[in-house]
């Protein structure tokens, strides 16, 4: 059934390289992967420029005996050379009191509030977990305006990078500082976000290896939703809102979606064969569940690949309420509306605890 779901989308081939030929060695998926990191850069995201040689991180703050003395919680300052100088942005460290270096939650946020109402602080210290944050405005203005990081780099009208390119570039320079800690979990650093941010977690985790998982929360149009005959927001909507967001070429495929040689299963697959994790909320049908969970499924083959297991299903799409753990691609369902709810955090932790990652 769900095999005839995705057929009725009729997507662009994942596995099938540029000159061709199937991808079906580790070898060809490395080729078939810059290609397809090159299709979305050119097309919906924009390019990414190439990251400093290294970071420098300043503390501004320490509270040794914060979330009732499980945890430190740091202010830090991370700055780093562009083309037109330094560029700084503060960020919080929030580590569980642990003799073992910690898993991670590298955070991409809306408000630098903590905790937060899409940050519930003491479940994710209780549960051992570690939490990197920054507040996105703080990086480039969530607006049409050419702000912070922007003015840094030059940018071509058509393929630069839009803004979910720069947020996503900051949770990777984290990243950066995040290896220089050995009280961090190296291997276990996951990136996360919501909405409009887990857009953001979706590319930074396709192009930046090092993260070990990548979550999307209620991502939809341009994140985890397949983009032909979704429901709710299409190209032409989300480009008219939100241009900034993507590359000059995006918006030209308004109304074209059928034709395009690209779809968001493309991106989702980039984090094979590591750890992806896809959540959808029942009412939020401007993001799409079902057109989320089928990207989910059609993304799985670029697994099987790399000789892991995607997405386990049964074959029949989702009930409110289930989650789907036991794969390397991890789905589930929530009741209520678009939010990063406390059920979804849970949900994140137990996939991460099953798998060890
Ligand atoms: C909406 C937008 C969605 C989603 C959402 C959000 O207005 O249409 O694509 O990103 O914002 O970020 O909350």
């Amino acid at each position: 059934m769900i095999k005839g779901l995705i057929e009725k989308r009729a997507l662009p081939s994942l596995l099938t390289m540029n000159d061709g030929t199937p991808a079906a060695s580790e070898a060809q998926w490395r080729t078939r992967r810059r290609e397809l990191i090159d299709l979305l850069s050119d097309q919906v995201y924009g390019y990414t420029p190439a990251a400093p040689d290294h970071v420098d991180c300043r503390q501004l703050s320490c509270e040794e005996n914060s979330f009732a003395n499980k945890a430190v919680s740091e202010k830090l300052e991370l700055t780093f050379d562009t083309p037109k100088g330094p560029f700084s942005f503060p960020f919080d460290l929030i580590l569980p009191k642990s003799a073992n270096p910690a898993p991670l939650f590298i955070a991409i946020a809306f408000r630098p509030n903590i905790p937060d109402r899409y940050l519930p602080m003491e479940e994710i210290i209780d549960s051992g977990y570690g939490v990197a944050t920054f507040y996105y405005n703080d990086v480039t203005t969530d607006n049409g305006e050419e702000t912070g990081l922007m003015l840094n780099y030059p940018r071509d009208a058509k393929t630069g990078w839009g803004k979910i390119g720069m947020w996503a570039f900051a949770a990777s320079r984290i990243m950066d500082y995040v290896l220089t800690r050995d009280d961090i979990d190296h291997s276990r650093v996951a990136v996360i976000g919501h909405s409009r941010l887990g857009k953001t977690a979706l590319w930074c985790g396709a192009q930046d290896e090092r993260f070990s998982m990548v979550i999307s929360n209620d991502s939809g149009c341009s994140g985890a939703a397949i983009t032909r005959d979704k429901a709710g927001e299409d190209v032409k909507a989300i480009t008219n809102r939100f241009p900034y967001w993507f590359c000059g070429n995006y918006q030209t495929w308004a109304e074209r979606e059928h034709e395009m040689p690209f779809e968001q299963h493309m991106l989702l697959a980039l984090t094979a064969p590591r750890h992806l994790y896809v959540c959808s909320a029942e009412e939020d049908q401007w993001a799409d569940p079902v057109s989320e969970f089928l990207s989910s499924a059609a993304a799985s083959p670029a697994w099987d690949v790399l000789g892991k297991t995607g997405l386990v299903t049964p074959d029949h799409l989702p009930a409110v309420g289930d989650s789907l753990h036991e794969g390397t691609v991890g789905y589930h369902l929530r009741s209520g509306s678009h939010f990063l709810s406390r059920i979804d955090w849970l949900n994140y932790i137990a996939y991460r605890n099953r798998h060890n990652i």
